[in-house]
């Protein structure tokens, strides 16, 4: 069996102190530690238990997230160690029990444990997401839990926006938006954050934005880009109609269009309007 251990920096992160206080600590006798021949302190799970049963009460500002029991212990050291698989399956299991709060835990906690966003979206979100997919297909989901699911991930998203850290300074202008018909806008929320996190003022149209509103959003807001996001399409050439029409309008306004989405290749998108079709949160984030 792995002995789950921690060293001094990720204890700190743990617990929310700096690497300091872990030292003054240890030395103190609260937080007891095994020393390496080297002299290097070493945490085991056990030990930081201990110590926030004994000490939780005295205000320790906690890091990542409020550590209540052993599980929470044991998230926050996949967290801290980038376990992804065994995070995407604890956030699988509690978002189809509609546990939030505890989904909430995992995404502010790796944000906090410095995760860039991308990578959280990229490496834990969309997989979970993925994997209710196959799960509906394979018959080992009902629709409604599929619902229960999906949705506890789209608040954690909206939630874990309230902790991001967005540069009070704007660099530019950017619509995000849904085609008319489609439902699916979780991707489009996660491409919403990275674009505020890199200081965009975003306006956010959502689900079933159609052409004449584009035109509208593009008078009053005078965007410098719009980001189109399709996950499925019903009706594919009253799609690319619309898409059309949009294409036209982004010319007529000068805007740059990024698109991304699976559905998008059912669409014919040649045009010099298209700067970008984006496969991930990290070329998001990196062509932002
Ligand atoms: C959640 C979900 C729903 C929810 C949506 C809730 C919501 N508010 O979004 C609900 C229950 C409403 C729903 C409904 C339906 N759904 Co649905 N749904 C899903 C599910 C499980 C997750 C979708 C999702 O958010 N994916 C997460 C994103 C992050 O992944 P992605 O779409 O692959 O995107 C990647 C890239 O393309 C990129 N990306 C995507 N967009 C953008 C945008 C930008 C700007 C950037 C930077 C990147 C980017 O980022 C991702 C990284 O790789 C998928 C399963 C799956 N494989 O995705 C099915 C899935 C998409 N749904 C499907 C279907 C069939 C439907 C329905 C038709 C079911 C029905 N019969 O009613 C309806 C259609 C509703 C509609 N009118 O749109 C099918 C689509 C199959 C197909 N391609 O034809 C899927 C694939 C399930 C399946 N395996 O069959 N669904």
């Amino acid at each position: 069996m792995e002995i789950k251990q921690f060293n001094s920096i990720e204890a700190a992160k743990i617990l929310g102190v700096n690497v300091s206080t872990i030292k003054r600590w240890t030395e103190e006798g609260k937080l007891e530690c095994i020393k390496t021949a080297g002299g290097h302190r070493k945490f085991l799970m056990a030990h930081l238990g201990d110590y926030v049963k004994k000490y939780n009460h005295d205000a320790v500002k906690v890091h990542l997230f409020p550590l209540e029991d052993e599980n929470d212990l044991e998230i926050s050291y996949h967290i801290v160690k980038g376990d992804f698989n065994v995070l995407i399956d604890h956030v699988i299991r509690r978002a189809l029990e509609s546990k939030l709060d505890k989904v909430q835990q995992v995404l502010n906690g790796l944000y906090l444990a410095d995760y860039p966003l991308y990578e959280i979206y990229d490496r834990l979100v969309t997989p979970a997401l993925h994997r209710f997919g196959e799960m509906w297909v394979g018959g080992d989901l009902s629709i409604i839990e599929e619902h229960f699911g999906s949705q506890t991930i789209r608040d954690s998203i909206i939630r874990l926006q309230g902790i991001i850290k967005i540069p009070a300074e704007k660099t530019g202008r950017a619509i995000c938006l849904n085609l008319s018909g489609e439902l699916h806008d979780i991707a489009l929320r996660m491409a919403a954050n990275i674009l505020e996190l890199k200081g965009y003022q975003v306006y956010f149209s959502g689900q079933y934005t159609s052409a004449t509103k584009v035109e509208q959003g593009f008078e009053r807001f005078k965007p410098q880009r719009l980001y189109i996001s399709s996950t499925w399409i019903e009706n594919v050439p009253q799609t690319q109609e619309e898409m059309n029409r949009i294409l036209e309008v982004c010319e007529q306004h000068g805007v740059d269009v990024y698109l991304g989405g699976q559905a998008i290749q059912l669409l014919q998108i040649e045009h010099p309007r298209i700067k970008n079709y984006l496969r991930s949160f990290q070329e998001a984030y990196f062509t932002a």
